[in-house]
């Protein structure tokens, strides 16, 4: 199933962690070390794209071929109200990786987190009929989409329908039209730009009954005739969980169920674990316990995180076969989402990057000595 998208790249002079350093030495970069393996993404936000953020885009410029939108595409931005599109943003993000070579990603076109407020609601305040619904669903769908035709390689269609149990997640998209929503989704889409691939993704998706619900919900997919290409496993990850056998596990059953595999938002928090997965409506208070590190790793934790760092991208080399992209939800942990999930103003350090824009230590020992 797996087709790789780039062709190779030129060693490249970096600076030392590629940040502040001066000590200009010859090693591969990120993306180069693992072409022949995975694309490696990174999510930007729009102030990097907006030139706001100038370290960070030398990082994704210099060690990634892929990006992804990390908010600006969601409906609630691009399309706030019904039929006024938002596409400043959007159409930057898009350049950006235009400009820069990169395998563009799209993320995401249905989802409950972020939703336009208005889209499964009528005048009464009430969700509107599944014909109306439908008919909202496809038209936001083949605008977005139809203008990016040709221009972004994969969007994330649906994100996070399913629960942690394997059932569907009550949203407006599912309680308005049932499970028939997701097919819908990949019809439309895929009628709005025919060559572009096309995505289920989730997080916590090493949790069995979940894996079970996907691998079945592609099989459908696939023989209703539909397009669907890869699966999204997020990867909001921590120093204790997931049970990295269930997540391997995951990897094979979904390349077994004839889609590419993608990591599609690793981050790994080095926190004490407060909740699992990445809902992101779970919020809780503040505690100074729950934020150990607010002036630096300790050494200690350090070597621990980036210990497991290197097993999991062991455990992706083993699997190159299957998995077609890792892509971190972020560059730097200065601008991570974890800083403020499930607990707001702690300090993370879940990242590639740290927060002087210097490689992790894994990594830099990866592209070096392996
Ligand atoms: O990183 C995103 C953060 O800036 C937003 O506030 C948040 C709001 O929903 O969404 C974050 O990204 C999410 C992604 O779109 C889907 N999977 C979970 C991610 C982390 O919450």
């Amino acid at each position: 199933m797996k087709t790789m998208f780039l062709g190779v790249t030129l060693l490249a002079l970096v600076a030392g962690g590629c940040g502040s350093d001066r000590n200009v030495t010859s090693i591969p970069t990120v993306k180069d070390h693992f072409k022949d393996s995975f694309l490696i993404g990174a999510a930007v936000p729009v102030p990097h794209v907006s030139g706001l953020d100038p370290k960070a885009d030398s990082i994704v410029s210099l060690h990634f071929n892929s990006v992804v939108a990390e908010n600006c595409m969601k409906s609630a931005e691009i399309h706030p109200e019904e039929g006024r599109y938002v596409w400043e943003d959007a159409d930057a993000f898009v350049k950006y990786g235009e400009d820069r070579g990169m395998v563009v990603i799209g993320h995401c076109l249905v989802w409950h987190s972020q939703l336009a407020p208005w889209m499964p609601y009528g005048d009464d305040g009430k969700y509107v009929t599944a014909e109306v619904f439908k008919e909202r669903m496809r038209d936001h769908i083949h605008t977005v989409v139809g203008r990016y035709k040709g221009r972004i390689h994969g969007w994330d269609v649906v994100n996070e329908a399913i629960e942690d149990d394997g059932s569907y997640r009550h949203t407006p998209f599912y309680d308005i039209l049932g499970e028939e929503f997701i097919p819908l989704a990949f019809q439309y889409a895929h009628e709005a730009d025919p060559d572009a691939e096309l995505y289920l993704n989730d997080f916590s998706m090493a949790i069995p009954a979940k894996r079970d619900a996907y691998v079945r919900i592609i099989g459908e997919l696939k023989q209703r005739g539909l397009r669907i290409d890869g699966m999204g496993m997020q990867s909001h990850i921590g120093l204790d969980y997931p049970d990295m056998g269930e997540y391997e596990k995951t990897i094979v059953a979904l390349g077994n169920a004839g889609v590419n595999v993608m990591v599609t938002e690793l981050d790994m928090t080095a926190l004490p674990t407060v909740k699992f997965g990445a809902n992101v409506g779970d919020n809780v208070n503040f505690k100074e316990d729950q934020n150990p590190y607010p002036s630096g790793l300790p050494d200690n934790v350090s070597k621990e995180w980036n210990d497991k760092m290197a097993g999991v991208f062991e455990l992706y080399k083993k699997h190159s076969d299957l998995i077609s992209r890792v892509t971190f939800w972020g560059t730097y942990d200065g601008m991570s989402w974890r800083n403020d999930w499930p607990m707001h103003g702690r300090t993370d350090y879940p990242l590639l990057f740290d927060r002087n824009y210097n490689m992790k230590p894994f990594m830099e020992r990866e592209i070096t000595q392996n």
